[in-house]
């Protein structure tokens, strides 16, 4: 059994991207609240308007003094927006930070803006534009050497289906099926002043046992949203969602490109449709940071946050976590 930790219960916050910034911990959710939108396959029902940053002040994220640093970004500043705010991520580059957010515009696609502050704790005031050629959502940012790779996409409601080689698909949406090799997310670096792509988008390719990517009809292993990318000893694991089959899942690869092959499963399901997460060091342990819907009685769009200990055993491989522990 994991002990964990709710961390904010006194509001609804969701999809935890988390970062170590000069010593302290700051959680950048999605901040759910009652939409009164019915749930459907697109995930109208989560019609987020707001950001707000957390940071624990404290050496233990178990028992360590949460503080809500306010409102980093409201839907009404920015100048393109349309509905939805999704995972955000947050990077630093040369003192400052840089917010990565999908939204979806005025024509119901989603794209990627990025928002600047002087603190990690924001306000962020965002560009007049989202990143050129960028597409659907779920935002990791990871740097390593002074480079910055951004994971993102989400099918079925993340759009991601629309795609094909980061182009928009005459056809509409087409998922693949069955024997075809499933929709992969995207990574790409990011530009010298982190507000464009330096590159076209890269498949995140995930790799079987056999070195075969994995299949569509494989929906217990392959991606659907809330990508992820820690480092390891010198090893990459990229880490997902599984959406409809609710489990967060992580790959093992070389680079920050990958590819990646399937090593297995982070968390069991949790109350509530999703699952997403996020994976730090910090004192010396590591801490899945991820979300259900316990408090609010199992409504899917309103999500608490909670942490807890991520352990690995000595080949390296995370030790599967039960989504139902409290
Ligand atoms: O919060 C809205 C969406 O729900 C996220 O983008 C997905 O990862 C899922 O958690």
């Amino acid at each position: 059994m994991v002990i964990k930790r709710y961390l904010w219960p006194g509001d609804y916050l969701a999809d935890p991207s988390v970062h170590v910034f000069d010593g302290k911990i700051y959680i950048y959710p999605s901040h759910d609240r009652e939409s009164g939108i019915p749930d459907d396959d697109d995930g109208s029902e989560y019609d987020m308007k707001d950001y707000h940053v957390l940071r624990i002040d404290g050496p233990d994220p178990m028992t360590s003094p949460v503080t809500d640093c306010g409102k980093a970004l409201d839907r009404e500043q920015i100048p393109w927006a349309g509905r939805q705010l999704w995972d955000n991520d947050v990077a630093r580059k040369d003192g400052k930070y840089y917010m990565y957010f999908p939204m979806k515009d005025r024509n119901d696609i989603f794209r990627i803006g990025v928002a600047i502050s002087d603190s990690p704790e924001g306000p962020f005031i965002p560009q007049d534009d989202p990143i050129r050629g960028s597409y659907s959502m779920d935002i990791c940012v990871f740097e390593e050497g002074g480079e910055h790779y951004m994971y993102f996409g989400g099918i079925w409601g993340g759009q991601l289906q629309r795609y094909r080689d980061n182009k928009a698909l005459d056809r509409g949406s087409v998922l693949p099926q069955g024997d075809e090799p499933a929709l992969c997310g995207k990574v790409v670096r990011l530009s010298s002043d982190m507000l464009q792509f330096a590159e076209a988008p890269r498949d995140v390719l995930i790799l079987d046992e056999k070195g075969q990517p994995l299949k569509a009809s494989d929906t217990s292993r392959r991606f659907f949203e809330a990508s992820w990318l820690h480092k390891y000893g010198d090893r990459y694991y990229f880490s997902y969602s599984t959406g409809d089959t609710h489990l967060l899942c992580y790959a093992v690869g070389d680079n920050p490109y990958g590819p990646f092959t399937y090593r297995g499963v982070i968390l069991t399901p949790v109350v509530g449709w999703t699952t997403h997460h996020s994976i730090i060091e910090y004192g010396g342990k590591w801490w899945l940071f991820h979300h259900d819907s316990v408090p609010s009685g199992g409504v899917n769009c309103l999500r608490s946050l909670k942490v807890c200990e991520l352990r690995y055993d000595a080949r390296g491989d995370i030790i599967t976590i039960d989504g139902k522990d409290e």
